[in-house]
């Protein structure tokens, strides 16, 4: 379910001065063409393995990739939200990218960080108490993102630039969870006796109706969020406290260290990240994120943009 690999040096020599050779900020102005250069930097097993994984040949759901290219000073973890990062950390970013395009399409939401391709997930001083990757005091409890949009991404890719506090990343898979499960509790789970509420940054503020688990192929996928679902009646409520229960003793804990990548299912995987003492001093944990969709549903993702800024009022 998780499979783990470690980057050899000649591989990680070679994609870095791949990836050197690339202007980042001529990538968003030249696309197609800069696109394919950053999908040849990765090659040989690496490229072998994310091609099977995308495909699912595997029954991996999630992936630790180890010792990727980053850049040689990464500046000072970013804590004011307004800071800007980009183009600050080009092989960093770039890696990320090859690594999306070689699994699908990169996405961005209007109502997730203005749209941007890559996000920053490090703890921001006026973010502190809010539950999201950029707010420390708050753990974000399991969850699946974008639970409530039909738009939600198909893989996310988390990139670490630093974490001297090891503070891992909690993930556990849907299948795992439902074997703990009677026929019965998943029925209830497969029904839509729940409703799922919309983050605080969306403009739609109404949740919807909807099943936690769903069929996909052979395998169960589920858009569960602790914080955002809520069941219709008692026994919903008491079954998905239950799927909950077991969702958190069941996680396995990833600790990213400087050039370590999460890349996980977002509908078979769910996550979590505990509360954590942030410094705001340039040295606390930071991750890069990039969504990514599946190549099949590519040709729908500019109707699912315009659909997204439809609904969240655009940027
Ligand atoms: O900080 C983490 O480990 C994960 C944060 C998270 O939930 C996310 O990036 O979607
Ligand atoms: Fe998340």
């Amino acid at each position: 379910m998780l499979e783990e690999m470690i980057i050899g040096e000649p591989c990680k020599k070679q994609m870095f001065e791949q990836l050197s050779g690339i202007d980042f900020v001529g990538l968003f102005l030249d696309g197609d063409h800069l696109k394919q250069k950053i999908s040849h930097a990765i090659v040989g097993t690496l490229k072998a393995l994310l091609t099977r994984y995308a495909k699912r040949e595997t029954c991996a759901r999630a992936l630790v990739l180890r010792n990727l290219p980053v850049d040689a000073c990464i500046p000072a973890t970013p804590f004011d939200s307004s800071a800007v990062v980009l183009g600050k950390v080009p092989i960093t970013q770039l890696t990320l990218l090859s690594l999306a395009v070689n699994l699908g399409t990169p996405i961005g939401f209007s109502s997730e960080n203005n749209g941007a391709i890559i996000h920053n997930i490090s703890p921001m001083k006026d973010k502190k108490n809010t539950k999201s990757g950029q707010g420390a005091a708050e753990p974000l409890s399991m969850h699946s993102d974008f639970a409530f949009s039909d738009h939600r991404p198909d893989w996310l890719i988390l990139m670490c630039l630093r974490n001297e506090d090891r503070i891992p990343t909690g993930i556990c898979f849907v299948e795992q969870i439902c074997q703990s499960l009677t026929p019965e509790e998943l029925a209830l789970l497969m029904s839509p006796s729940f409703f799922i509420f919309p983050p605080e940054s969306s403009l739609l503020k109404e949740p919807r109706m909807d099943a936690i688990l769903a069929q996909r192929g052979n395998e169960l996928i589920s858009r569960f969020n602790r914080d955002k679902c809520k069941g219709q009646t008692a026994s919903a409520q008491a079954v998905l406290d239950k799927f909950a229960a077991i969702a958190d003793e069941l996680a396995c804990e990833v600790v990213l260290t400087a050039g370590d990548v999460l890349i996980f299912d977002n509908k078979a995987v769910l996550h979590r990240r505990r509360s954590f003492e942030a410094k705001y001093d340039g040295t606390d944990r930071w991750l890069q994120r990039v969504y990514c969709k599946a190549k099949n549903t590519a040709k729908n993702i500019e109707a699912e943009l315009i659909r997204d800024l439809a609904i969240n009022g655009g940027v």
